[in-house]
């Protein structure tokens, strides 16, 4: 019998319009084998065009300080706590398409870690191959699944990130089984697809961010989910706004855990 979690957390889903129908086969099985999915055209120009404005408006407002709330990154700029920092952000982490995405790779009730952004600036933003979380033995379930939402077209020049298929499987933590896991690896393939893509990736799959070798920028959102027993990255209960709190339905606060 399902336990009352469970199917309070399939009301939600199922509320918010992530269904068993939102992915085809061909999605499913690739979250499976490879560890990864792009969805394509997900952001449309108008909303594309607010996301950027919004970017670079909190970019501008937060100067220095931008990005402490979770991490700051050397080479790069990054945001944090984005649930409360625009009304813009709420159609990225509850995007059915993505939540149901993580479904599959988590297996269970699940909630947002962390909603960010990060861009690397021109001449960096190389990072080592890493997971978002550390060794895992074979009997344990995955815990977290990561999306990357493309502000700006990810080119083979401008610091894509770059992901090794299958290696969610391993349980392997880069650092311990590679010589040098700022290296390329053989098997890595980039993230190269147009704004407005989103990759959906199961977090214990090898990856990192690029050199940026051009002269402009490359920004993303990342909105990061981790199954609901373990921490999130940003305590989101901690971190919420009054206003956040009452312009969002139910369903909306479960998946925050607020
Ligand atoms: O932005 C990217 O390309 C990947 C970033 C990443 O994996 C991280 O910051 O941990």
């Amino acid at each position: 019998m399902a336990m009352e979690s469970d199917r309070k957390f399939e009301e939600v889903l199922e509320e918010l319009g992530a269904s068993e129908r939102s992915l085809t086969e061909e999605e499913r099985m690739s979250l499976d084998e490879r560890g990864f999915v792009v969805f394509h055209d997900v952001l449309d120009d108008g909303t594309l065009c607010a996301l950027r404005e919004k970017y670079e408006e909190l970019m501008r407002k937060e100067g220095a300080s931008a990005g402490m709330e979770v991490h700051q990154e050397q080479g790069t700029r990054r945001l944090s706590d984005l649930v409360n920092k625009g009304e813009v952000f709420d159609a990225v982490y509850l995007h059915p398409k993505v939540l149901a995405a993580a479904r599959q790779i988590i297996g269970r009730p699940f909630q947002l870690s962390s909603l960010n952004a990060r861009d690397a600036i021109p001449g960096e933003g190389l990072q080592a191959l890493h997971a978002d979380w550390g060794r895992r033995r074979a009997d344990e379930p995955y815990h977290v699944c990561n999306s990357i939402w493309l502000i700006d077209d990810f080119t083979e020049a401008n610091g894509a990130t770059r992901l090794v298929p299958g290696t969610h499987k391993t349980g392997d933590a880069p650092a311990d089984v590679l010589a040098d896991p700022s290296s390329p690896h053989p098997d890595e393939v980039k993230l190269i697809a147009p704004a407005g893509a989103v990759c959906v990736f199961n977090a214990h799959v090898w990856h990192g961010g690029t050199l940026n070798r051009t002269d402009r920028t490359r920004r993303a959102l990342h909105a990061y989910y981790v199954a609901r027993e373990w921490p999130q990255q940003l305590n989101q209960a901690e971190y919420i706004r009054k206003r956040t709190y009452d312009r969002l339905s139910p369903a909306a606060r479960y998946i925050l855990n607020v």
